[in-house]
């Protein structure tokens, strides 16, 4: 057998094992272009949960309670998590922590636009933890049928606790839309900024996905970007109704027909603009990423030395 005949049978076999919804192991063949769309993919993934925990870091030391300093501290080491899960998961696949890390500090690698706003207020900590993470378990629910199998027992666990995220996030939110009147546009303001932002977070329109189309096919993606953003959208909307705050969107309008809501436009414009590197706080984040990074050093070195010294001491005792 040739070796394009070769590859071409372990091609067939790996698509028949994901139209069965077997998980890809990572030790199966598997075509470079799968395995490389899953390192871009779940790399900035990781990026993203790390980055994510510097706008809530920042109001560590001024949350309104010990019981909310408490449960953000415990959100935020939460993210932490998820970006060492993540990261692992995308080692299985062939490429270092280090490589991933440098893709990120140079700007090669994204994170979720959302991280590139800025935190103002204590409401944006409810609405960073009601609607961003709300928007990534909508997405991250799906992903926990991603066809290779790292990525997919990565998110189970995520999920669970990003639904706690989501929880304490609609709390704030909720002693906030019924305190004082200073409390409650203080809310509505925090629901200005955000919502637009996190309906970016699903990417392009389907259309404009460049992705998207190969990444069903090999079942990473489970629902488009539009679809997800969607579900989004629809869920949203009677938890805005619920705090008693207005809709941002001022289009937003029932469909009967689609049994779905119909919306506005997004800002594509800002969209682009933000992951070109040119919003409000991409420089920011980045520049304390390295720094924060540099700082560790000794950290990574002295764990190095460790693990050397460890495996010496047991080379000498076999
Ligand atoms: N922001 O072809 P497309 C969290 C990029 S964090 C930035 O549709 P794809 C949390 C896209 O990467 C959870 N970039 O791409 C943490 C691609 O660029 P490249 C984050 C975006 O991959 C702390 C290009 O645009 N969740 O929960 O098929 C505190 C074309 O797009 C964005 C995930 O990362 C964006 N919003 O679909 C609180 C979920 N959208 O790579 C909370 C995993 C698109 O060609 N990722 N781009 O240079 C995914 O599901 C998919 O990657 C996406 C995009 C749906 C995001």
């Amino acid at each position: 057998m040739s070796s394009e005949e070769q590859t071409s049978l372990q091609e067939q076999q790996f698509m028949q094992k994901i139209n069965a919804e077997e998980k890809i192991e990572p030790k199966d063949w598997m075509p470079e272009k799968y395995r490389k769309n899953l390192i871009r993919q779940i790399s900035q993934h990781a990026h993203s949960e790390v980055i994510g925990m510097q706008p809530e870091g920042n109001f560590l030391t001024r949350a309104p309670s010990l019981r909310r300093k408490a449960i953000l501290l415990s959100k935020i080491q939460d993210e932490a998590g998820h970006g060492l899960y993540l990261y692992s998961a995308a080692e299985t696949l062939g490429i270092s922590r280090d490589e991933m890390i440098e893709a990120l500090q140079s700007g090669r690698a994204k994170y979720a636009s959302i991280f590139n706003y800025p935190a103002l207020t204590w409401g944006d900590m409810g609405a960073i933890g009601w609607l961003v993470d709300g928007a990534a378990i909508v997405n991250q629910v799906s992903l926990q049928r991603t066809s290779y199998g790292p990525y997919a027992r990565g998110m189970i666990r995520i999920c669970k606790e990003e639904s706690f995220h989501q929880r304490q996030g609609y709390d704030i939110m909720l002693t906030l839309a019924n305190g004082t009147s200073e409390q409650k546009a203080m809310a509505q303001d925090s629901l200005n900024r955000f919502y637009w932002p996190a309906l970016m977070m699903f990417g392009p329109h389907d259309s404009e996905s460049a992705h998207s189309a190969k990444s069903m096919e090999w079942k990473i993606k489970r629902e488009t970007n539009d679809d997800l953003r969607q579900k989004f959208i629809d869920q949203t909307a009677s938890q805005i109704e619920f705090l008693g705050l207005e809709h941002p969107d001022k289009e937003l309008k029932w469909n009967e027909e689609r049994g779905h809501y119909d919306s506005g436009e997004i800002d594509w414009e800002e969209f682009h603009n933000v992951i070109a590197g040119n919003g409000h706080c991409n420089r920011q984040r980045l520049e304390h990423h390295i720094k924060a990074h540099e700082e560790g050093a000794w950290v990574r070195e002295a764990l190095v030395a460790y693990n050397a010294k460890k495996q010496a001491k047991q080379a000498e005792v076999a």
